[in-house]
């Protein structure tokens, strides 16, 4: 079976092969041990501080990435958001790859309601080089925001699903502290950044702050993120997501699930990125589509269509043939790759792909 039928709310009509949702990780749907947890949960009100199945994955969560403290949050959008407001005051900048999830499709947040000024530098794939931090400096004065905070992505979701290196990390983060900076990791996918360099998780979030990971992507929770960081910056984050309307009560029902993901999902991310890299080179085979099987490191497969294409067409088009993509850019398509794909599934993709040419 190349795929759940039906996964990811894709139900294939009778007869019909399954539909390969390949449009994000984040259409994977809780397991049945999760939907079992989440039965038996035990639950009580979270913003008065009495869920123990919330406590308990806030502080598994924190232990996973040697932080003190964590914050079960609603999604990683507002888990970033979270962490912008509790770093930052307004008026400063926040220094930002052009292509961040927090810049690029986070719908002005940062902006509209943390009151920080981007200034953007632009990564390789979105992993920036010390260089490119350093440039961003300028020397003190009156006329200047003053920085407030850097932010990092890894795996880089535009770039790629690219991985940020621990060596290239450390230099980065350096330039930032030389400056004072503290750094925010928006981890969405920290773990298939782990995975695919063979680290502990621990190692990617030791030298920043804070970092948000989620759980409802390739770990196949049904919903929610979570955000750490040190005792003082999670006392600080509880009460802006108070703020923002992200208190939950009777939480621990999906924080259940957010624990057997943790315990059980993040091992299995290299099949997700076996699969990729299957796609990637099945792809690389067809005439005029353009992808370097080499960059594929992740989940996420980028490729690019010929000349005259348009990619929400084709991507209407590979609609027809049971495959689900989305468009990445005029010419451009993400295939994202997670637990409800296999390899069996790379052939049909491929000729879905040719026929829609
Ligand atoms: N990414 C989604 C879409 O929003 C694009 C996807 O399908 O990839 N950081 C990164 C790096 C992300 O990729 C995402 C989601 C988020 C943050 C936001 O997480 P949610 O969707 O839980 O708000």
């Amino acid at each position: 079976m190349s795929l759940v039928p039906g996964a990811g709310g894709a139900p294939a009509s009778p007869g019909e092969l399954p539909v390969i949702d390949l449009r994000s990780d984040t259409v994977t749907e809780p397991t049945e041990a999760m939907r079992e947890a989440m039965a038996k949960a035990q639950v009580g009100d979270d913003v008065l501080g009495h869920d123990p199945t919330v406590a308990r994955l806030e502080e598994a969560a924190a232990a996973r990435l040697g932080k003190e403290a964590g914050l079960f949050v609603p999604s990683g959008t507002m888990g970033n958001l979270i962490a912008l407001l509790t770093h930052t005051v307004p008026g400063q900048e926040v220094w930002l790859e052009e292509s961040s999830h927090i810049y690029y499709y986070e719908a002005g947040g940062v902006s509209r309601i943390a009151g920080l000024l981007p200034r953007l530098f632009r990564g390789q794939r979105g992993i920036p080089t010390p260089e490119d931090i350093e440039g961003l400096a300028r020397p003190a004065g009156m006329h200047f925001p003053p920085p407030g905070l850097l932010c990092l992505e890894n795996t880089h979701n535009r770039g790629g699903g690219s991985v940020m290196p621990v060596e290239r990390l450390h230099a980065v983060v350096a330039v930032a502290r030389k400056f004072g900076l503290p750094v925010h990791l928006d981890g969405a996918r920290i773990f298939n950044a782990a995975v695919a360099l063979g680290v502990d998780a621990r190692v990617l979030a030791e030298p920043v702050d804070s970092v948000m990971f989620s759980l409802s992507k390739g770990l196949s929770a049904p919903v929610g993120s979570v955000l750490v960081g040190s005792r003082t910056f999670i006392a600080k984050a509880r009460r802006v997501r108070q703020m923002l309307g992200g208190g939950m009560r009777q939480a621990g029902v999906l924080a259940a699930a957010g624990l057997v993901a943790l315990e059980t999902m993040v091992d299995r991310l290299a099949e997700d990125h076996r699969v990729a890299k299957a796609l990637a080179h099945a792809l690389h085979a067809i005439d005029g589509i353009g992808i370097d099987p080499e960059q594929v490191e992740t989940n996420i497969v980028l490729f690019s269509l010929p000349e005259g294409y348009d990619a929400g067409d084709f991507v209407q088009r590979l609609k027809a043939h049971g495959v689900l993509a989305v468009p990445f850019g005029p010419r451009q398509v993400r295939f994202v790759t997670h637990r409800h794909v296999s390899v069996d599934a790379v052939p049909r993709v491929a000729a879905a792909v040719r026929a829609c040419l």
